[in-house]
């Protein structure tokens, strides 16, 4: 330990952390800026700077503490400092703050207040940028960029990812992809953990609320919603309650408020997901087919393998993702059903996820040539949706999700938080390959947010290895380690972004691992409120096998619910 003074106080801390660290633990609040714990710890905002005996004026955040270091944090220079640089980056900002997306939720706004800034004086040099709305799942105003650097080391030390780079020098930089591509052209996986760095507007998902608009005053359309599970979790926080309150019946008022002609659950579908993995995990078990099968239900995974690793292509899940069975069941079944012409059905989803924009354009997707999905909006989209429609959320009166296809089980709700896919199936897999009932349905080894899990089923006598993987950068480390025969798994989840959908890019900002673990308990908690908590149990889906789909694998719901991949 060595001794400090702070302030005039004297404390005694921990060495080798920095002067930021060390004032976290004492709650001396030091702003910061570009800073990301253990993330982006690379000074380069300069916000965080403190005066320190004898060495001057340093950023708290790289500088390390040693014995008998004296520093002011609160001192009118310091905070003439800080005003000051923060001027310089207010100098090549666009003042668009009224028209931003990200105002009132923007930390470049919050922090000029904070400083008491009151002005800019200095009118520099600004580069105008072209914007790259090359994808469509993520935008990039290089314009808003303040040049933190916080999506670069989100991207390659979360995600391992690497889309997005400095490039050029001093007043020339940009962050951007390599060479100034655009991100349509790089190995980007669209999951937008980039966006929960950018700390303003410079990364944003694409904008489809308008198309949403145009669907629901369509008369002659009959537009159907599917809300994805971890929705429930997290949209509350766009009107101030707190991370995992659960608001699943309001959400659903809001649909039919807005205008959609039915309200439908994701949950639903991720229950025919199960039933279609399962039955082809027990089928490459028994057949010897590519083990270990590899989940497919998180776009942004599938699109770092075929980036990254397409020689596992073959152990990749068929299965369409829910969100695609989704729209092609409500194409095909509720459309005979309800004898709706399935070329007026239109299918919009909310979603937590950026890359599920991508995946519902992919080509694959589609039965017939009629898409599955038709457009896809974010939890941060449908918040705004709802307050552009003037409608009290909080005070709504809850409702019920729609019939058939908004019937589900608790297994489907525990899709959105990372495990839960794995979860699911184990309970469908064991009572149908052991023919006895499960005693307890929470499989506890495989819950929980660390980046790589492990636990082992016992099916018909066989010990059966499984592996939860949270977030990209952990997929590659343990695809590598199960291509150099270091590790063997039957099954294996992986979640391209971190705690799963919980975590996903289309969240609420902020999201962090505390607020992830909320959202995560919160879905925990519907599963375990559920009466039916398998998806083997689902009546409709068990149904829908008896009158429409016949077998799980079978030649329909090859047709309907199955896909393939690209190399
Ligand atoms: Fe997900 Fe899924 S869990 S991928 O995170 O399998 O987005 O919530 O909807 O499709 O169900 C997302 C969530 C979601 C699908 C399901």
């Amino acid at each position: 330990d060595v001794n400090i003074e702070v302030d005039g106080q004297e404390f005694e801390v921990e060495s080798g952390q920095t002067i930021l660290e060390a004032a976290c633990e004492l709650e001396i609040k030091i702003p910061t800026l570009c800073y990301l714990k253990d993330k982006n710890e690379i000074g380069a905002c300069r916000i965080c700077i403190v005066e320190v005996e004898g060495s001057g004026y340093q950023p708290a955040c790289t500088f390390p503490v040693s014995d008998g270091l004296v520093i002011k944090t609160n001192s009118p220079r310091v905070r003439q400092l800080r005003r000051l640089n923060m001027e310089l980056i207010l100098a090549n900002h666009p003042q668009e703050c009224l028209q931003c997306e990200r105002s009132t939720n923007c930390e470049l706004q919050r922090l000029a207040k904070e400083l008491g800034v009151e002005g800019v004086r200095f009118s520099g040099e600004v580069i105008d940028y072209e914007l790259d709305d090359s994808t469509p799942s993520i935008v990039r105003d290089p314009n808003k960029c303040i040049q933190c650097r916080r999506c670069v080391s989100v991207c390659d030390k979360v995600q391992g990812v690497k889309a997005l780079f400095p490039n050029h020098r001093g007043f020339e930089t940009i962050i951007s992809p390599a060479f100034n591509k655009s991100l349509e052209d790089v190995a980007c996986s669209f999951c937008g953990q980039c966006i929960h760095a950018c700390p303003v507007a410079a990364i944003k998902e694409k904008d489809n609320t308008k198309e949403v608009w145009q669907l629901l005053n369509d008369e002659k359309k009959h537009v159907v919603v599917q809300i994805a599970p971890a929705v429930r979790v997290s949209l509350g926080e766009e009107f101030g309650l707190d991370p995992g309150t659960l608001v699943a019946d309001k959400l659903v008022t809001a649909c039919r408020r807005l205008g959609f002609d039915k309200v439908f659950d994701t949950v639903f579908s991720a229950d025919l997901t199960i039933m279609e993995e399962a039955h082809e995990l027990i089928s490459r078990l028994e057949t010897g087919g590519s083990l270990p099968l590899l989940t497919s239900c998180s776009p942004g995974w599938i699109k770092y393998i075929e980036h990254f690793h397409n020689d596992l292509l073959p152990n990749l899940s068929t299965c369409k993702s829910p969100q695609q069975m989704f729209g092609a069941m409500a194409k095909s079944y509720y459309a005979k059903m309800k004898g709706i012409n399935p070329e007026d059905i239109m299918v919009v989803s909310i979603m937590p996820c950026t890359a599920k924009k991508f995946e519902a354009a992919r080509e694959e997707m589609e039965v017939d040539g009629i898409r599955d999905v038709d457009s896809v909006i974010t939890t941060r989209e449908f918040a705004k949706m709802i307050k552009m429609a003037g409608i009290d959320f909080l005070n709504l009166p809850g409702d019920k999700f729609d019939e058939p296809l908004g019937i589900t089980t608790g297994a489907g709700d525990i899709f959105g938080v990372t495990g839960g896919v794995m979860e699911a199936a184990l309970r469908t897999v064991y009572e149908k390959v052991n023919g006895d009932e499960l005693e307890r349905l929470e499989f506890d080894n495989v819950r929980g947010f660390a980046g790589v899990r492990e636990a082992e089923v016992n099916l018909n006598g066989e010990e059966i290895k499984v592996a939860i993987i949270n977030g990209l950068r952990n997929a590659n480390d343990l695809l590598e380690a199960i291509k150099a025969g270091e590790k063997e798994y039957h099954f294996v989840e992986v979640m391209g972004c971190p705690g799963g959908c919980v975590g996903g890019g289309g969240q609420p900002i902020p999201t962090n691992e505390e607020i992830i673990a909320k959202r995560g308990n919160g879905l925990y908690s519907i599963d375990a409120s559920k009466n039916i908590r398998k998806s083997h149990q689902n009546p409709v889906i068990e149904k829908i096998y008896e009158n429409y789909l016949d077998n799980p694998g079978g030649s329909k719901a090859h047709d309907l619910l199955h896909t393939t991949y690209r190399s």
